[in-house]
């Protein structure tokens, strides 16, 4: 079976998220997403809220498991016998990091990272943006999915 992981934090998930996810889900048997427990970040919406909107958002496609795990991804890819973790690079700025966490990886467990272009149309998304957007007043629609959209103003507009 080949499996590959989606990791990330997720808060919340976008199209641009989604677009990776789907893409990769018709190349592998399974696309694990992965959502980081990290205690020490702030965030708008819980672990298990990040779980239930990536479930719904991704049930369309059949393959898809979503999970949460915290440590090391390397270690969680271990013990879910996962060979590779793909990746939507964005930019440059994306990539000085992204190579940096891929190569410690490789040289961490020999679980590979594998890139994908971001679809230009997402090219300029990120969970950050979209909340502060719709923090103060903007339109976020038709950049996360529907359900995304419609928690996002619930939380942040009240
Ligand atoms: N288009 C395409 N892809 C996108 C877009 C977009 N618009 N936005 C994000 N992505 C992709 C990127 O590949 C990104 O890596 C992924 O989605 C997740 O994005 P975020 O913002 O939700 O998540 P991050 O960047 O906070 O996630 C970081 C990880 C959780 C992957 C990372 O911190 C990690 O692996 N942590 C575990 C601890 C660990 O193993 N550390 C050692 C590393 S060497």
């Amino acid at each position: 079976m080949r499996r590959v992981v989606c990791p990330g934090s997720f808060d919340p998930v976008t199209n641009g998220h989604l677009d990776i996810i789907g893409r990769a889900s018709r190349l592998y048997d399974e696309v694990v997403v992965a959502v980081l427990i990290n205690l020490e970040k702030k965030s708008l919406f819980t672990v298990e809220e990040r779980i239930e909107m990536l479930q719904a958002v991704t049930k369309e496609y059949g393959n898809v498991r979503v999970d949460k795990f915290h440590g090391l991804l390397v270690d969680y890819c271990k013990q879910h016998e996962i060979a590779a973790i793909v990746k939507g690079l964005r930019a440059i700025s994306d990539f000085d990091y992204e190579l940096q966490m891929a190569q410690l990886n490789y040289r961490m467990s020999g679980v590979e990272t594998l890139f994908m272009s971001t679809n230009p149309e997402f090219s300029f998304l990120s969970s950050s943006r979209i909340k502060e957007i719709t923090r103060y007043g903007g339109d976020v629609s038709g950049l996360v999915p529907d359900l995304v959209h419609r928690l996002l103003v619930e939380r942040l507009r009240g």
